[in-house]
């Protein structure tokens, strides 16, 4: 069926002015939940005048964290891409890292950033994470690691590429800045490769405003990142290790204390969302809901609908309708790192061997979610991509 060609807010006539939502409705909107716990930890900090630098609160979170996770150590770091940056160094990778090209250009970015070039494998249609079989076919010589990524918050095939790793003397490790809370196998994430790293960025379903962490069952790498998050010093005067500055600081803590007490929570209301999602997009053809595994974890955060060539509209046609009606979609993570600079420079040919991801790239828009969906919200947003299947 030919492609309906939308100008303009006439076109897309949903309701005609004025917007569906006088306020936008944002993805990655933050979960927000105790208040009032939140500024007891505050004034506690404030009396204490001990802001950063490993204080008594990121510590106190760091054994909340290990021990929500079932790990030995987690390390709090200032953000989820120093996470990985420190992660990546303290591993010893160099040369080529394979990563996927579907993920948030963050993961691409750690690598390239310290001289390590991404190689860019293919991913699954099916789950949007790597494709084993396509990791395998970028391994060279200069390889030196694989960086998994559990988009979405579903677990990346950790067998396989464990196998790929153990088989070729890669190290593998992996980037959960989605995987709060999420599983594999029954298993939490956190434990899997030599570490994993955690984003807390408002946006993630659990914040710490920003911040991240790097969980691993190793005492060595811990102790190294340790190190490194903090200039490398051992005491002080004593510098023993290169190093940067990735510490979270006191409040960023607070606020992941007081947010781990109503994680349960967010996930319900996430899944319970998920389901009216399901519900309400149901009856439309050609636009299909991202479903997750129900026998394992995840925060169900992202609400992923992927829309058919043969919908009456193009997928930016659904956002912009969207849009118009304030209801903030993403087209997450179009158009694939591969496509952004400085790698589409460096590697001008890559998406021939990335059919997938290419595809996946053009299909994708994320929807609305977490504790501000205003009630009914889902049903207007079901009603707004509907009327468009119709026209
Ligand atoms: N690896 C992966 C796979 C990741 O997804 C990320 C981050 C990382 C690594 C790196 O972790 P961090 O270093 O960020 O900890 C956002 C986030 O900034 C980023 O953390 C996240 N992934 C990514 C998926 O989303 P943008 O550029 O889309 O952010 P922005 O400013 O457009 O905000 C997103 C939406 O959230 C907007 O509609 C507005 C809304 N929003 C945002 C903020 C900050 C709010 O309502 N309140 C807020 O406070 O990257």
């Amino acid at each position: 069926m030919p492609r309906k060609d939308i100008r303009n807010k006439q076109d897309l006539a949903i309701h005609g002015a004025p917007p569906a939502f006088d306020q936008p409705l944002h993805v990655g909107r933050p979960n927000i939940f105790d208040q009032q716990a939140f500024l007891t930890h505050v004034a506690r900090i404030l009396d204490s005048r001990w802001l950063t630098n490993d204080g008594p609160t990121v510590q106190a979170f760091e054994h909340r964290l290990a021990s929500y996770l079932g790990v030995k150590h987690c390390v709090a770091m200032c953000n989820g891409t120093i996470a990985l940056e420190i992660a990546i160094r303290a591993l010893g990778l160099t040369g080529e890292v394979i990563v996927p090209s579907w993920t948030f250009v963050a993961t691409a970015h750690a690598l390239h950033w310290q001289g390590i070039t991404p190689v860019f494998a293919d991913i699954d249609p099916a789950t949007h994470n790597l494709d084993p079989d396509a990791v395998r076919r970028m391994l060279t010589p200069r390889t030196t690691g694989i960086i998994g990524v559990h988009l979405w918050g579903r677990a990346a095939p950790v067998d396989e590429l464990q196998n790929i790793s153990d088989q070729h003397g890669v190290k593998l490790m992996f980037d959960a800045a989605h995987a709060f809370g999420s599983s594999y196998k029954g298993q939490p994430v956190g434990r899997f490769g030599c570490c994993e790293t955690f984003s807390f960025h408002a946006t993630k379903a659990f914040n710490t405003f920003e911040g991240g962490a790097v969980a691993t069952n190793d005492d060595k790498l811990a102790e190294t990142m340790r190190l490194m998050r903090n200039f490398g010093f051992k005491g002080y005067d004593k510098v023993i290790h290169p190093g940067t500055n990735g510490k979270m600081i006191e409040v960023c803590a607070a606020m992941g204390l007081a947010n781990l007490d109503h994680f349960d929570t967010v996930v319900a209301i996430n899944k319970r969302h998920h389901n009216d999602y399901r519900d309400a997009l149901k009856g439309i053809h050609g636009v299909n809901l991202l479903r997750f595994d129900p026998n394992e974890n995840n925060s169900y955060h992202y609400v992923v609908i992927e829309v058919d060539r043969g919908f009456p509209v193009s997928r930016d046609d659904i956002v912009a309708a969207l849009h118009a009606e304030n209801i903030l979609a993403r087209k997450y993570f179009w158009p694939g790192c591969h496509n952004m600079q400085p790698y589409r420079a460096l590697f001008p040919h890559a998406g021939l061997l990335l059919p997938h991801t290419q595809a996946v790239a053009d299909r994708v828009i994320v929807l609305p979610n977490g504790n501000s969906l205003p009630e009914g919200a889902i049903d207007t947003i079901a009603a707004v991509i509907a009327q468009l299947a119709d026209r």
